[in-house]
């Protein structure tokens, strides 16, 4: 324009006429007119472009069942600005949520790829696992086999005082053999693991740290000395300890981050066992009562099914409940754990033999561990040294008076995790047991899977790496594999924007957390392996199927355990999956700084590339959000972050805490303790950051779409399929989740956003508009 204008000007020189005089500035006029004109008529035009071709109905097929899923889910003529939760999830029904519905689907999924009519190369991965999945299946043979194959299995483990020959206990023999070929710990946990990192403990963390440079294993330190030597440090050096300057950075660096071969460190960790029923003494003495009469009736099945005498079995079994109910006690107090969830020692398998003498520990982790040569001197992970002293002391005590017991007492529980492999009278006396323990314990009742889910499940635990190949080859191609990355970018984007305008956090504080962002690794579908993986790649030559399925069935037990351990003594560049790719779970590893979200998860309601970008945002995108707010969880924490302006986060915290308070709960609890907080924190962050980067790709590329018939705008259908992650029924909620219940999980991130409530035409004052918000992220 500016250069117009000057050609246009009249030379200085020439002198000017009584017609030009008159005319220059009437074509200055005209010209600005005319101008102006252009600019409004083609706005004009190009608003009613837009307006024309404003979203289009998608009438694929992924858009079509989205739609019925969408009318079967939710109320449609539910009140929006005050019960958004029944216009989406109404009709959630049992223990249904979409996450469960979503599992349920990656589930009959894979039954259908082991059904599917197919010829595999005999000998092959695929080959076994189809044949394992078919030998599950046969329901008769396995009935005609009785209890036979488990007689034989207590035979191999000394055979039992109440109902085979028997003559004397050797018991190091026995649990050797349940630890190595049965992969079941009666007494105790033993697995190979990387370094513990406590969550939630900067000091402790920095701990962690100092002894991870040490080398796999380390050699023992007193703990308490290093403990001292590091309050010293921190009363000397505290800069380097709170602001994490440098590797030590308790919260901005990631250990991976300065030593790419720290994850692949890996130790022997013995911890306390899983239990069968939870026999914690401090619940209600009639629940207790409850629960031991329930346990001892389900022992009793055990023992006559094995054709004991029917008044020995009860006097087994009744030692048997009183064994584990004292281990129980052994346990530290519920408020301790927490405290000290994962402080761990490091002992060397000597030193833990002096301790704890009742176990042959060198020779049982040794079979375990077979790939491993361990040594008295080897240095072990201790969870609970306490524990195991308690633990040795009752194993010493009962094999100097009732020693036959303490072998019933391991039979009764490997018979019970060996459950789904024998025949009906053992699976439904479980069946009965699991039903009634839900009932007394008030957890939320799992559904009862058909005889097709469960072999699915233990073929799917067998052969995971196969059927993963199959999965991702059947249910995530390339191309939703990219249309999922293109997504995280555009959250990855608007977190790092946000990140950049967060008012309590001071400018040092912001570069780090983007440079947190920024160094992030992303695992999206599947492990490396199985995304580019040919077929049959897996032999499973160790995996011998028959003679029946009980001995199918532990030879896949032997196997996954052997896979298991190799994983961890393998060298390792990349992060170790700890879900199957056929999961629904995302997951943040701060270890190797990498977030995970498995194809089983990148599916529909939640995301298919043909959906509305609305769809994918509100429900994936939100769901990607939300793990990588948990990467600065500990930014919140009190101390945490100590260049922020600390009263400004107070008050930001504050201020969701009475947000939340504000919503009428339907029989939950209260939104309670500091994880509830950092979990509605993270919910609402996580909509704002899906909602901006929603908005800017809506910014620069056209051509959205919409659902058919559904009467939502696309920023409307967002908030619907945001809401659409967190349904489920009312009354399934878990008493110990941290989570608030899913009423308030979709209310209080919606109230909280600006822009839901002028979407969907709110009233000032309406519960889903409240007059102020907060902005914590
Ligand atoms: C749907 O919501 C409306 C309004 O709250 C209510 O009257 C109706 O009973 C609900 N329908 C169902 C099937 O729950
Ligand atoms: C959960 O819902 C899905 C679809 O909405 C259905 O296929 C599945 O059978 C339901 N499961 C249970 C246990 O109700
Ligand atoms: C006991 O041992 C004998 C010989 O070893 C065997 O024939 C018999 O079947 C065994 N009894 C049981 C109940 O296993
Ligand atoms: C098991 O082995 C340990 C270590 O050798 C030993 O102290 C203990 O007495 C053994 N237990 C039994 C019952 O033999
Ligand atoms: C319940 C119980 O017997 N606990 C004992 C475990 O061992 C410690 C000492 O190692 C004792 O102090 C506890 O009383
Ligand atoms: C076959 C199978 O077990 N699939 C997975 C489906 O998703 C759930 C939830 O994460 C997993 O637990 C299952 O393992």
């Amino acid at each position: 324009m500016g250069t117009l204008w000057s050609q246009e000007r009249p030379p200085e020189e020439e002198q000017p006429t009584e017609q030009s005089r008159w005319w220059a500035p009437a074509r200055q006029l005209l010209t600005a007119v005319l101008l102006l004109g252009l600019l409004l008529g083609s706005s004009v035009i190009l608003f009613y472009i837009f307006r024309s071709c404003g979203p289009r109905p998608c009438e694929m097929p992924a858009c079509r069942d989205l739609l019925e899923y969408y009318r079967a889910s939710g109320n449609t003529s539910a009140p929006r600005c005050t019960d958004f939760f029944s216009f989406a999830c109404a009709e959630a029904k049992g223990a249904n949520s979409s996450f469960q519905a979503l599992a349920e689907e990656n589930k009959s999924r894979l039954q259908r790829i082991l059904e599917a009519p197919r010829s595999w190369p005999l000998g092959s991965g695929e080959e076994k696992a189809f044949q394992f999945y078919h030998s599950c299946l046969d329901t008769d043979a396995i009935e005609a086999a009785g209890a036979g194959p488990l007689r034989q299995v207590i035979e191999e483990l000394g055979g039992w005082p109440i109902s085979s020959n028997w003559t004397s206990l050797d018991f190091n023999r026995t649990l050797r053999l349940l630890m190595s070929q049965y992969d079941h710990f009666p007494f105790f946990r033993a697995y190979l693991g990387p370094h513990p990192t406590p969550p939630h403990m900067p000091i402790i963390q920095f701990l962690v740290w100092t002894l991870s440079f040490l080398a796999l294993c380390p050699q023992p330190i007193p703990f308490l000395g290093l403990l001292l030597l590091l309050l010293t440090l921190s009363i000397l050096f505290p800069e380097a300890i709170l602001h994490g300057t440098g590797p030590m950075s308790p919260h901005l660096s990631s250990p991976s981050s300065t030593h790419p071969l720290l994850s692949s460190l890996s130790c022997v960790q013995i911890d306390q066992p899983e239990f069968d029923v939870p026999l914690k003494q401090n619940q209600e003495q009639k629940i207790y009562a409850q629960i031991v009469r329930t346990y001892l009736t389900y022992l009793n099945q055990l023992g006559t099914l094995l054709g004991g005498d029917p008044s020995q079995v009860e006097q087994h079994a009744f030692l048997s409940i009183s064994t584990t109910s004292r281990l129980f006690q052994f346990l530290r107090p519920l408020e301790q754990q927490q405290a000290q969830e994962k402080l761990f020692q490091m002992v060397t398998i000597n030193q833990l033999q002096e301790m704890a003498p009742a176990i042959d520990w060198l020779s049982c982790l040794q079979a375990t561990f077979t790939q491993m040569s361990l040594s008295p001197s080897q240095t072990i992970v201790v969870h609970d040294l306490d524990y195991l002293k308690n633990m040795s002391q009752l194993v010493e005590e009962q094999l100097s008076s009732h020693s036959n017991f303490l072998q019933s007492h391991m039979i009764f529980g490997l018979v019970g995790t060996l459950s789904p492999a024998l025949n009906s009278p053992f699976r439904e006396a479980r069946k009965l047991l699991n039903q009634k323990l839900q009932e007394l314990t008030g957890r939320p009742r799992v559904p009862a899977y058909t005889r097709e889910m469960k072999c699915v499940e233990e073929t799917g635990a067998f052969f995971e790496p196969t059927l993963a190949v199959l999965f991702v080859h059947e249910a995530f191609s390339p191309s939703t594999q990219s249309a999922a990355m293109d997504l995280f970018t555009d959250i990855k984007d608007a977190l790092v924007t946000r990140l950049r305008k967060l008012p309590w956090m001071d400018e040092e504080t912001q570069k780090k957390a983007q440079d947190r962002v920024t160094q992030l690794q992303v695992e999206m579908g599947a492990p490396g392996w199985a995304m580019t993986s040919v077929l049959t790649s897996h032999k499973y030559s160790e995996v011998h199927l028959g003679p029946n399925f009980l001995q199918s069935f532990l030879s896949g037990v032997r196997s996954r355990q052997a896979r298991i351990i190799q994983s961890f003594l393998e060298p390792f560049p990349h992060h170790r999956w700890q879900v199957s790719p056929w999961g629904v779970k995302a997951y943040y590893s701060a270890s190797d700084h990498v977030v995970v979200f498995p194809a089983g998860l990148l599916q529909p309601p939640f995301f298919h590339p043909a959906y509305p970008r609305a769809v994918n945002f509100g429900a994936a995108g939100s769901i990607m959000a939300r793990e990588l707010l948990h990467i600065f969880d500990q930014l919140l924490l009190p101390g945490n972050c100590p260049g922020c302006d600390t009263h400004a986060l107070e008050r930001e915290q504050q201020c969701l805490e009475s947000h939340y308070a504000a919503f009428p709960l339907h029989g939950g609890t209260s939104f309670s303790g500091f994880h509830s907080l950092l979990e509605s924190a993270a919910d609402v962050g996580a909509l704002a950051i899906a909602l901006q980067a929603y908005n800017k790709r809506l910014l620069w590329h056209r051509g959205e779409t919409t659902l058919p018939n559904l009467d939502l705008n696309p920023q409307q259908l967002f908030f619907r399929s945001y809401a659409q992650v967190m349904c489920r029924e009312l009354s399934t909620q878990d008493s110990q989740d941290t989570q608030s219940p899913p009423t308030l999980r979709v209310h209080g991130p919606l109230s909280n956003t600006l822009a839901f409530a002028k979407h969907f035409h709110c009233p000032d004052g309406a519960l889903l508009k409240p007059s102020r918000r907060c902005q914590l992220w």
